[in-house]
């Protein structure tokens, strides 16, 4: 990728970048294993299929809050998704340009969990009172930026945490780890033969030793057999809470995307292939599996 500080939108996915970069060392490690077999030159070579955000459903936040930043900014909203075991729903945003990554942003149904997790929830929200990204002049790069970072509500305590976790990996993640970017994807199908094909291409990261998420097996295909997705697990950092209580928490993750050339398509040259010739959009089963990422279970396997 290369986000060349010219727009808004160039702005604050590039500081939103940087910081995911900072804390997700598997993000440097593979673009530092591809350097070195000669697939690519620099990260800026890598083209970045899509990038995740997640969010809790209360008022003033959640989906309806965040796309408002990426709606002022280009991004069209497309399709739904909706998980119902984990309590999710979600939409993908396309992206002005194919110089941008597509969003993935979900959103936390806390009106279906327990009692006792929506008070934890709600203990923490309530306090926001109007939506925040009202305040924010959305063509600012370096303020929404900053604004993606900023903690909206206090830290909870390990408790509470644990309560979170036990019911919904996914509130729990997002008390802690807020709008932080959850994910970048790297198109494989982008990459020199053979690590465009994802099969490959995990073999190479599982030489240089980074673990995959096996929930559903480690390649999640789609029903049409065109989107191949694979992910890391979650790095685990060890955070303080409110309470001044310590744990080993889930970070940000890594996924990987192969979106094969639409049926319709098959007849052009390799060279003539471009983003609209192949399979677009997002795939719940996949989404499905590719959300535990960061669930305990992964991460202690
Ligand atoms: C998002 C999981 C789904 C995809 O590409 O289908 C996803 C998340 O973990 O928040 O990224
Ligand atoms: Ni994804």
């Amino acid at each position: 990728m290369n986000f060349n500080a010219q727009t808004p939108l160039d702005r604050f996915m590039s500081i939103l970048f940087e910081r995911y970069m900072n804390n997700v060392p598997d993000v440097k490690k593979i673009t530092e294993a591809l350097i070195a077999k000669g697939i690519i030159a620099s990260q800026d070579e890598i083209v970045n299929d899509h990038i995740a955000f997640r969010t809790l459903g209360v008022p003033h936040l959640g989906m309806a809050s965040l796309e408002k930043i990426f709606l002022a900014n280009g991004y069209k909203k497309m399709d739904p998704y909706f998980f119902k075991e984990k309590k999710l729903d979600a939409y993908w945003y396309a992206p002005p340009t194919p110089a941008y990554p597509r969003i993935f942003v979900s959103e936390l149904r806390v009106q279906d969990l327990s009692s006792e997790a929506q008070a934890i929830i709600h203990k923490y929200t309530d306090g926001i009172s109007a939506d925040p990204v009202d305040g924010l002049d959305l063509q600012d790069g370096e303020a929404v930026g900053e604004f993606l970072h900023k903690p909206l509500w206090n830290t909870p305590t390990k408790a509470e945490y644990s309560r979170l976790l036990q019911e919904s990996e996914y509130a729990a993640w997002v008390i802690y780890n807020r709008y932080y970017l959850n994910h970048y994807t790297i198109s494989v199908h982008a990459l020199q033969s053979p690590y465009n094909k994802l099969e490959q291409f995990n073999q190479l990261l599982e030489s240089i030793g980074v673990k995959l998420n096996t929930s559903g097996g480690v390649i999640k295909t789609s029903a049409d057999g065109l989107l191949l997705q694979s992910s890391t697990v979650a790095p685990v950092n060890e955070v303080e809470f409110a309470d001044g209580e310590t744990m080993a928490i889930a970070g940000s993750y890594v996924e990987f995307a192969e979106r094969r050339v639409l049926p319709q398509f098959a007849h052009l040259d390799a060279g003539d292939v471009a983003r609209e010739h192949r399979r677009d959009g997002f795939e719940a089963n996949n989404a499905d599996k590719i959300f535990e990422s960061t669930y305990t279970e992964q991460i202690n396997r």
